[in-house]
C-alpha cells in the first residue's frame, strides 16, 4: 500500500451530557485519530476508541499509545501489505490491545477503498444503500430516561437502549414499558448482574424487551449459556466477543441470541466482518454497537452496518447526539430514523480540521 507517513492524534470533547453506567460516569471523551498517508497523497482515518481509564475493557488511550508506537506502526513499517486484510493477520503476532489494533487497521481499510476509489461500504461488501438508527440512554432516573426517549422518538430513532443494573432493573423498566407498550428496547448490563440473580433476570421476561445485553461477566461465556437456558429474553454479548472464535464459542453453546458487534472490541473491521459472516451463514442477527466515538469510527461503524447480517439497528446515533461539533464533515444525520450509506470513496467524510485543531491534545508523526 505504499505508507509513506502515518499520523496520531490525540483528541479531547466535553460530552453534552455525562454518560451513565454502574461502572461510572463518562463525561469528557479522549480519543486518538489515526491518519495514514500513502506515496500518491492519499490519507485514510481510523479512530482509537479506548476510553481514558479500563472500565470497559483493558484498554486505555495511554496504553494504545504506547502499542501503536512501539509496537504497530514498526511492525507496518518492517513488513509492508498490499491489502488491508493481511493487516489483522500482520498485527497477530501481538497478544490482544485490539482497539488499538482496530485504529490503524481501520484506517488502512478507509485509505485501500480511496485508492481504488470506491466507498468502504462497497469494499467490505455492503448491500444496504440506508442503515437503521437506535440510540442509548444512559441516565440514572427514570424521569430523565422518560424524557430523553420521548427527545429521541421525536428525532426517529427506531429503537431505544437503556442502561440497568440491579439498583435500575423492574421498576425502571415498567415504566418505560407502561409509556411505550410497543417501543424495541434493549437493555444492557455492561456485566451488572451474575448467577446470583438468576430470579431478578427471569423477572425481566415481563417486558419483552428485543434482549438483554452482557448480563453476566465481562469475559465470560459458559455463564450466559446457562442463563439462556432459563430465560425467555434473547441474550446479546457485548463485551465476552473479542475475537472471531469467541463468537464461534458463544454461539456452539448457546451463551447469546444475537451478538453486538464492534469493530475496536474485536480488533478491526477484518475480524468484525468475520463474525458477521459466521453469524449470517447461521441466521444469528448482529448490530453494530457504539464506543461514544468520534466521526471517524461512526463512518466505519456505518459502513459495517451495510453489511446484509446487521437486521438490527444498531448504536449509531448522530454526530449530535453527544458532540456539539463532531470533527468530520457533513456530520452524521439521522432522518427518520436511517442514515444514509455514503457512496464516495472510502468512508465518505472528510475531516473537520478546525475542529480536530480546536480539540488536539497532542500529536506524533512516524515516517515510513
Ligand atoms: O456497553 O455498549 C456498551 C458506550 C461505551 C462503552 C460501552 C457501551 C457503550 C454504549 C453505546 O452503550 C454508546 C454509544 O451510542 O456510542
Ligand atoms: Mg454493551
Amino acid at each position: 500500500m505504499r505508507i509513506a507517513l502515518v499520523e496520531l492524534y490525540v483528541i479531547q470533547m466535553p460530552l453534552k451530557s455525562p454518560f451513565l453506567t454502574h461502572l461510572g460516569a463518562v463525561k469528557d471523551r479522549e480519543g486518538i485519530i489515526v491518519k495514514v498517508t500513502n506515496t500518491d497523497g492519499l490519507s485514510g482515518y481510523g479512530e482509537g476508541v479506548a476510553f481514558s481509564t479500563p472500565w470497559y475493557t483493558e484498554e486505555t488511550v495511554a496504553t494504545s499509545l504506547h502499542m501503536l508506537t512501539d509496537f504497530l506502526i514498526p511492525l507496518l513499517k518492517k513488513h509492508p501489505i498490499e491489502h488491508p486484510e493481511e493487516a489483522s493477520h500482520l498485527f497477530s503476532s501481538i497478544r490482544r490491545n485490539n482497539m488499538a489494533k482496530a485504529a490503524l487497521e481501520t484506517a488502512l481499510w478507509d485509505l485501500y477503498s480511496k485508492g481504488d476509489s470506491k466507498s468502504l461500504a462497497k469494499t467490505l461488501g455492503g448491500t444496504r444503500a440506508t442503515i437503521a438508527s437506535g440510540v442509548v440512554v444512559a441516565t440514572d432516573s427514570t424521569a430523565k430516561a422518560l424524557q430523553q426517549i420521548e427527545q429521541y422518538l421525536e428525532a426517529g430513532y427506531q429503537r431505544i437502549k437503556v442502561k440497568i443494573h440491579p439498583n435500575q432493573d423492574y421498576s425502571f423498566l415498567a415504566e418505560i414499558r407502561q409509556h411505550y407498550p410497543d417501543l424495541p428496547i434493549i437493555a444492557d448490563a455492561n456485566s451488572a448482574y451474575s448467577l446470583n440473580d438468576i430470579d431478578r433476570l427471569k423477572a425481566l421476561d415481563d417486558f419483552n424487551l428485543l434482549m438483554i445485553e452482557q448480563p453476566l461477566a465481562h469475559d465470560d461465556i459458559i455463564e450466559h449459556a446457562l442463563l439462556q437456558k432459563e430465560i425467555r429474553t434473547a441474550i446479546c454479548l457485548d463485551e465476552s466477543i473479542v475475537t472471531f472464535a469467541d463468537a464461534r464459542k458463544a454461539i456452539e453453546q448457546g451463551s447469546c441470541k444475537v451478538i453486538n458487534i464492534k469493530v475496536g472490541r474485536v480488533g478491526g473491521l477484518y475480524e468484525a466482518k468475520r463474525i458477521h459472516d459466521y453469524c449470517f451463514e447461521r441466521g444469528i442477527p448482529v448490530w453494530c454497537g457504539g464506543m461514544i466515538e468520534f466521526g471517524i469510527s461512526r463512518a466505519h461503524n456505518i459502513a459495517l452496518a451495510s453489511l446484509p447480517g446487521f437486521s438490527i439497528p444498531g448504536d449509531i446515533s448522530s454526530s449530535n447526539r453527544f458532540w456539539e461539533e463532531d470533527i468530520i464533515l457533513p456530520e452524521v444525520i439521522v432522518e427518520n430514523g436511517i442514515i444514509t450509506v455514503p457512496s464516495s470513496p472510502g468512508i465518505g467524510f472528510s475531516i473537520n480540521e478546525n475542529r480536530l485543531r480546536e480539540r488536539l491534545l497532542s500529536k506524533s508523526i512516524f515516517a515510513f
